[in-house]
């Protein structure tokens, strides 16, 4: 099938090596607001052709995939949504309430699956895409009887040849799930990033000291702004929720520090340490 894809960074392009890899696009044609990007999709060979045409891409498309921040999500998928008849058309955002809200009511509404891969990096931009980053993960498809079951029948049938483990899910449980998992561990490791710059003037002793724990909990913090902003923005009341209790748990930790009460700190560490049975 041809397959149109629109933001051809991290996860746009390596869904582009991924559709190729599997043989499920004959074609890939790529647009992206940044001449660059679209230069480097092209050298990289993740894509076959770029173009600004959006009406000529769309039409010449079965499925066309919009990978841009979630604030420029809310203008560009109803443009698509425009130029569609038959085609199929999925996000892959983070956040979903505000963007199915936003195109409740279009007429085209059926042609329309909102899917989150659970699978990114750090990074971001064309060169950052991988191979295989989507292997093994979750996809989950939210609100999936508002669209029209062959569009959902085609999606599914893309990301489970990748293969992805697909989930369902109602676009509430999905924003707030989401912002319990995933957009808190984010703000966690920004926060943690600042503390380390504000306490630790000098910066060769972080990179001295960094073990693999600092590296791992800080990792997210490389992310990037125009990506999370908006999801911030998007999901923000259940990520002040998440955020509340997070803040009340450092403080708990703090206090029984500073009581040296170290059994009460013994049993918190215990109690964290069930997420082995979870993730192990
Ligand atoms: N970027 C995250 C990581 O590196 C993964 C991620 C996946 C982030 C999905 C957001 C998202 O919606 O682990």
């Amino acid at each position: 099938m041809v397959v149109t894809i629109i933001g051809i960074g991290l996860i746009g392009g390596s869904l582009a090596l991924s559709l190729r890899q599997t043989d499920i696009a004959s074609r890939i044609i790529g647009l992206d607001r940044n001449p660059e990007n679209q230069q480097k999709a092209l050298e990289l060979g993740l894509v076959d052709e770029v173009t600004d045409d959006l009406a000529s891409a769309v039409h010449r498309s079965d499925l066309v995939v919009v990978a841009v921040p979630m604030d420029a999500m809310l203008t560009v998928l109803p443009q698509v949504l425009a130029l569609v008849d038959k085609q199929v058309v999925i996000d892959v955002g983070s956040t979903k309430q505000q963007l199915l809200e936003a195109i409740k009511d279009n007429p085209k509404r059926g042609r329309f699956v909102a899917v989150h891969p659970m699978a990114g990096t750090e990074y971001s931009g064309p060169e950052a895409a991988i191979p295989h980053l989507f292997d093994g993960k979750t996809l989950v498809i939210c609100d999936a009887e508002s669209s029209d079951a062959d569009a959902v029948a085609l999606v599914e049938s893309v990301f489970q040849q990748l293969p992805m483990r697909l989930v369902y899910l109602g676009a509430t449980e999905h924003d707030v799930h989401t912002a319990y998992v995933s957009h808190i561990s984010h703000i966690t490791s920004f926060a943690l990033a600042l503390t380390v710059l504000e306490k630790e003037k000098e910066e060769q002793r972080i990179f001295e000291l960094a073990s693999g724990g600092f590296e791992s909990t800080v990792r997210l913090a490389k992310s990037s702004a125009a990506m999370w902003v908006p999801i911030f923005r998007q999901n923000r009341t259940n990520v002040l929720d998440v955020l509340d209790e997070h803040l009340r748990q450092l403080q708990h930790m703090r206090d029984l520090i500073a009581q040296e009460n170290y059994p009460a700190v013994t049993d918190l560490i215990h109690q964290a340490n069930l997420i082995r049975k979870i993730l192990k």
